[in-house]
């Protein structure tokens, strides 16, 4: 449908629909506080309804309680609608499909226009809101995440009795790993992809601005889903929730299947959003060879998240379906494949690992130029390096069933995949060690992170080719070294490099600097007790520790005492650097627009940054990172491009 235009003084005029009371219409009264009453309405609303129309002795498969699943599930489903509908998620369609589409008004009430500090209890569209709404609910998972394995550490720590029941240890396992995976996927692309990323390209906001509020607003959704499994059961049966098993596990196992479903739809709007946006509002003169790393790895985990999550997605599915309405998808009882469900599983499950560690990666090697005063040690390199993961990711997935005898005629073929993914991941680490080189270093926070990185990224990505290797994953198979080197890859190099990106951007997204001193003894704090949880976690696993298990020989236990004080420890870093997060965000030093000297285009909007980003749209005409020592490997492109920056309104 073509859009009516007038042109004004020379300037095009969309004509707009006719304003329907004031701007933002029923937005105005809707907010956090009604999207949870009305979720709260209709999950009790439907699990009554389901519970009178559900006789209580209702058959079912033959391994599946009848009646309270289905009240549970009816609950959940209804909390997700109610929740969305409640914050006004649904307007924009609904008035559409009305004959009364919003308005210019309207659109500006929904970015927040005006509103102060209540837009971020919104349904908000404007990307700097969703970017810091990100950096809350992120914060939040983590907590949730980080407190289960205090109780985790604690009970693997009490070698001498049992802390909890078996039972409640189990889904304390699956829910944290689950917590954590989710809050490690969005903790860089969530608050740094939607707030950065539009301002790094030169653009005003996202393609879609209210598909992005809706990402965030599915994830608080399906975030409560997942704390609610905890009530009733829990989900026991580790996070890869393997099936037939979680089919007999108790009604929390529905918490975490409709948890990933929703989640999923997030993540899916999510990367269409920024896809969309890298490739179409980047600024005039942006061509590729000028565009920042950061937008490269935001694309490329877009881009995998996209086709990996279906997987996960259809995996969980079809386990509902097995247990609630009796299909056999998975049961091999009835002619169903437990192996297909593995096969669903890891498809998105080692894609998902750098969904993690590529927004991760790019964000450090986007501020090491920045505190390092010269250009990125060959660009081209970190682009193939991303690139190079992109194509591999979604060709390793079977290294995780090795063991499990599905298919061992191709456990080499995985196995020389698995080996050659580290060789683009090797190119990002050397871009960044070649950054390092002849660099002038001014330590700051946001590089002080990127040394916790790349120490703990070698051990994580050593240890991992030992498990790339069919014969040594015969002894590692199911034990804490695997749990170890996950936690080296995923919280060593993840966490930490995401501690560093927050530190470079939190300037520009809370117009105040991190505090240095409580943010360094945070990290370091957290450094120590994270070699002493996880190093003595790969002693436990050499000396031939089962993962998930609550009891364990005495031989095991003075690993897994230095594990639990390290984690303690982690425990204790975290929590500095979280003070350190609020008591800056609150009474911190104020930040000038752009603090560090970068050059990037975020860093030329003012502070705090308008509506829109930029007065006028800026004209890049030169690759980025060009800072202090010229790098001998660019000049002869630098001379090709004839570069010159030239940025409307830039000091
Ligand atoms: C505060 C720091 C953390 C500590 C102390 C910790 C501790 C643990 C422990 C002890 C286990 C294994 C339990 C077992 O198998 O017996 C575990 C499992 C797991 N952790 Fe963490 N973890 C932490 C942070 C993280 C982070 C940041 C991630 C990020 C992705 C993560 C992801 C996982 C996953 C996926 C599992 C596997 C769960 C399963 O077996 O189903 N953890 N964690
Ligand atoms: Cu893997």
């Amino acid at each position: 449908m073509s859009t009516a235009t007038t042109t004004v003084r020379g300037v095009e005029q969309v004509t707009q629909p006719p304003q329907h009371g004031k701007p933002g219409g029923i937005m105005r009264h809707l907010n956090l506080g009604t999207g949870l009453l009305t979720g709260i309405v209709f999950a009790v609303g439907a699990g009554w309804i389901v519970a009178a129309l559900t006789p209580s002795s209702a058959t079912t498969p033959t391994f599946a309680p009848a009646g309270p699943e289905y009240v549970y599930l009816a609950g959940l489903i209804g909390w997700v609608i109610g929740f969305m509908l409640g914050m006004g998620a649904f307007i924009g369609p609904l008035r559409w499909m009305m004959g009364r589409d919003l308005t210019h008004d309207d659109a500006e009430y929904m970015a927040g226009k005006d509103l102060g500090v209540k837009r971020y209890i919104k349904f908000t569209t404007d990307h700097k809101v969703v970017g810091v709404q990100y950096l809350v609910v992120t914060l939040v998972i983590f907590g949730f995440g980080g407190t289960l394995a205090m109780l985790i550490r604690t009970e693997l720590g009490v070698t001498w009795s049992e802390v909890f029941s078996p039972e409640f240890y189990n889904s304390l396992i699956g829910t944290h790993g689950i917590a954590m995976i989710i809050a490690m996927i969005i903790a860089v692309s969530g608050p740094l992809g939607n707030f950065i990323v539009p301002m790094m390209i030169g653009a005003r906001d996202m393609a879609y601005p209210r598909l992005n509020a809706l990402s965030l607003w599915l994830l608080v959704a399906a975030a409560v889903c997942l704390i609610s499994s905890m009530f009733v059961g829990g989900m026991q049966d580790g996070w890869s929730a393997y099936q037939p098993l979680g089919s007999q596990a108790p009604p929390g196992m529905l918490g975490y299947q409709l948890t990933i479903i929703v989640f999923a739809i997030s993540t899916a709007i999510a990367s269409v959003n920024l896809m969309t946006t890298i490739l179409t509002m980047r600024a005039k003169g942006m061509t590729w060879s000028r565009t920042p790393i950061f937008v490269y790895g935001i694309f490329a985990s877009s881009l995998m998240g996209l086709y990996a999550f279906p997987f996960y997605q259809y995996s969980q599915i079809l386990a509902l379906t097995d247990r609630v309405w009796g299909t056999v998808f998975f049961n091999p009882l009835y002619g169903g494949s437990v192996w297909l469900y593995e096969n669903l599983f890891w498809l998105l499950g080692h894609p998902e690992v750098y969904v993690i560690i590529i927004p991760t990666a790019a964000v450090t090697l986007e501020l090491m130029p920045v505190f390092l005063r010269k250009p990125l040690f060959s660009y081209n390199f970190a682009i193939a390096g991303i690139v190079g993961v992109v194509a591999l990711s979604g060709l390793v997935w079977a290294h995780h069933m090795y063991m499990t005898g599905w298919a061992p005629a191709v456990n080499y073929p995985f196995m020389l995949s698995t080996e050659m993914i580290s060789i683009p991941v090797g190119f990002l680490v050397l871009v960044a060690i070649g950054t390092f080189w002849r660099g002038t270093v001014w330590t700051r926070l946001p590089l002080m992170a990127v040394y916790a990185l790349v120490f703990n990224k070698m051990i994580g990505g050593v240890t991992g080719i030992y498990l790339s290797d069919v014969p040594a994953d015969q002894y590692f198979h199911g034990s804490m070294f695997v749990v170890a080197h996950f936690h080296y890859m995923l919280m060593g190099a993840g966490l930490f490099g995401a501690m560093g990106g927050i530190a470079f951007y939190f300037p520009k997204m809370t117009g105040r600097i991190l505090d240095e001193r409580i943010g360094s003894i945070g990290l370091w704090t957290a450094f120590v007790g994270f070699q002493l949880t996880f190093g003595s976690m790969f002693v436990a696993g050499l000396q031939g520790m089962p993962r998930r298990v609550l009891q364990f020989d005495e031989q095991f236990n003075i690993s897994n005492w230095i594990s639990t004080i390290g984690a303690y420890i982690i425990g204790l870093g975290m929590l500095i650097f979280l003070a350190a997060i609020i008591f800056s965000w609150t009474s911190g030093v104020r930040a000038s627009g752009n603090p560090w000297g970068s050059k990037s285009l975020e860093w030329q909007t003012a502070q705090p940054v308008p509506l829109e980003n930029f007065e006028v749209l800026p004209v890049v005409t030169e690759r980025p990172y060009n800072y202090g020592v010229p790098d001998p490997y660019d000049e002869e492109l630098a001379a090709e491009d004839g570069d010159r920056v030239e940025k409307v309104g830039a000091s």
